[in-house]
């Protein structure tokens, strides 16, 4: 590494002389767009690095995912598409951390030293690797682009440039490029138009299947939060017409203006209100949201009262998992060999919990929030699905069962719905267009209306506050965030407002990605909900 390069580099996009440096949160770096150049230039540079040690292209996706339009940020893409592991993101924040060029220089030949790239490259005759870069549609987003591009070439590894992409679609390139898969942009709408021709057992062919019609279903209304998972949502449905499916999607917020501003997935799961657009849409109808880089879902349907019906990532998880588990009835003998997975986090309704134990036979696991955390665990499942409350999820499937299951395809049609299902739900990371699919296929194929979803289980009434404090950091949690170890007496608190309601369940965490402490409360009744929360609340302040 050179570091007069680096340096060079480095002194086209310097830091804020004021303002620390923003932490790595639970998704990247997240920050006003004004102060992240030289945070991409570290990112781009330690992408570089990553692909360097191993042999491999990374990525970089610059975007803030769901926060506002006036926001940025960066999400780190590792060479089998995952989010980069807790080690690399002691790096990302050691780089970040560097303030002067020089610093900088230093810090990265000590971590170059530290994963013996010089050494690893001389065994393979020179430097393999490479660093794509993608953005969502933020006015921020060209500069902060250069930075990262910066931060690659200055290693002197190979840098491609992607322009627009949802963030799935940047995880799905980068994987299928290091596994040697077709990874092009018309690769990504390909594989889902065919994987959901096969899902569905052909039924793409009609506009409405009858027997469908009479459940008083109809097309999708889809919210695209005014970002870019709008112009992809549209290439995807005319890349399906092109396939011979007739189902009707009606694609709304398409941009360019008001990003993630009261529209998208974050603003209808969190503030249980519709997104702008959607006022006057006929009670009953069928809408999902997604959110501004499209790795988020949710569905919903107005109630008529300038409400809705939620369908959050918890239902779109408990009718996947059923799904699977239906499936695998027509598998007898060999579906027992699987091993099948659920994976949730705190912020799941313990109704869903309830419903994945009692009704389908799983033991859900708990994490952490962040996808990266509930990935991880799913995983280790032959087929493991795993979803934040917010959307953000996906369905993993191990080589070794894809590699079964190629076996016995032309005789079982089980095998092939799960073969089906392991194309068109992204392999990387949680996808809104692929889960999109999924759930249209699912509900056709079960012949099932909103109605019939929403009778799977009824949530528990339940409240989510954000609480402004003066150091979110005091608040230290255990158990995947179910309990508070700092301060001193807070969980005893909690413990006790809790005990004083029926049914009642909560906890307090630091957000990762906002300067809040979140809180969130369930209980048998929206009043004891509600109560609890703000007694909550109240402790944190
Ligand atoms: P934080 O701010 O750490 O709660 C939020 C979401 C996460 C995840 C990240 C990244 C909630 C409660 N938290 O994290 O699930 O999606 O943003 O986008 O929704
Ligand atoms: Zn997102």
């Amino acid at each position: 590494l050179d570091p007069d390069r680096v340096r060079d580099a480095a002194s086209r996009f310097p830091p804020d002389a004021d303002g620390d440096p923003p932490p790595y949160g639970t998704a990247g770096f997240r920050a006003q767009a004004p102060i992240l150049p030289p945070v991409l230039l570290r990112c781009g540079l330690l992408a570089a690095i990553k692909s360097l040690a191993a042999g491999k292209m990374c990525g970089v996706m610059v975007t803030a995912s769901h926060n506002p339009e006036e926001d940025n940020g960066a999400k780190l893409i590792g060479p089998v598409g995952e989010m980069m592991s807790p080690e690399w993101e002691d790096y990302a924040n050691r780089l970040v951390a560097a303030g002067s060029d020089d610093q900088l220089a230093a810090e990265a030949a000590a971590i170059w030293r530290q994963e013996g790239i010089d050494s690893i490259d001389e065994g393979r005759g020179g430097p393999v690797g490479g660093v794509v870069v993608g953005c969502d549609n933020r006015p921020s987003a060209g500069l902060l682009v250069e930075a990262a591009l910066a931060g690659v070439a200055c290693t002197g590894v190979p840098v491609v440039r992607a322009g627009l992409q949802t963030t799935p679609q940047l995880h799905f390139r980068v994987r299928a490029r290091n596994l040697g898969q077709p990874w092009g942009e018309a690769d990504y709408y390909d594989r889902l138009a065919m994987g959901l021709a096969k899902a569905s057992r052909d039924l793409v062919g009609d506009a409405v299947p009858g027997r469908w019609a009479a459940v008083g279903t109809d097309g999708l209304l889809l919210d695209c939060a005014n970002g870019v998972g709008a112009a992809k949502a549209e290439a995807l449905i005319a890349r399906l017409r092109e396939a011979g499916c007739g189902w009707r999607f009606d694609v709304r917020n398409v941009g360019p203006r008001g990003l993630n501003d009261r529209v998208g997935a974050d603003h209808v799961e969190k503030q249980r209100a519709l997104p702008l657009g959607f006022e006057t849409v006929a009670k009953g109808a069928r809408c999902c949201s997604i959110d501004g880089d499209a790795d988020r879902l949710v569905y919903f349907a107005p109630d008529g009262k300038r409400g809705l019906t939620l369908f959050d990532g918890n239902k779109i998880a408990a009718l996947l998992a059923l799904y699977i588990k239906d499936a695998l009835k027509g598998m007898p003998g060999i579906a027992e060999t699987f091993k099948v997975g659920v994976v949730q986090t705190a912020y799941a309704n313990g109704a869903s919990t309830n419903y994945l134990k009692t009704e389908l036979g799983l033991q859900p696991v708990m994490t952490s929030t962040g996808v990266k955390h509930l990935h991880r665990e799913a995983a280790s499942f032959d087929v493991g699905v795993y979803f934040e409350a917010n959307g953000h999820g996906t369905v993993l499937f191990s080589n070794d069962l894809i590699a079964k299951l190629r076996k016995i395809e032309y005789e079982d049609e089980a095998a092939r719905d799960l073969l089906a299902m392991a194309e068109v739900m992204n392999q990387a990371v949680g996808d809104a267009l692929s889960g999109m699919l999924m759930v249209e296929c699912i509900l056709r194929r079960k012949v099932w209306g909103l109605k019939e979803w929403e009778d799977m289980y009824t949530d528990l009434p339940s409240r989510q506050l954000k609480v402004m404090v003066a150091d979110r950091a005091v608040i230290k949690t255990t158990d995947a965030e179910t309990r508070c170890i700092a301060p001193d007496s807070l969980q005893q608190g909690i413990d006790a407002a809790v005990a004083r309601r029926k049914s009642g369940r909560a906890f307090a965490r630091p957000s990762g990605t906002e300067n809040v402490v979140r809180i969130y409360a369930e209980a048998a009744s929206q009043g004891e909900a509600d109560s609890l929360a703000k007694d909550v609340a109240r402790l944190v302040h």
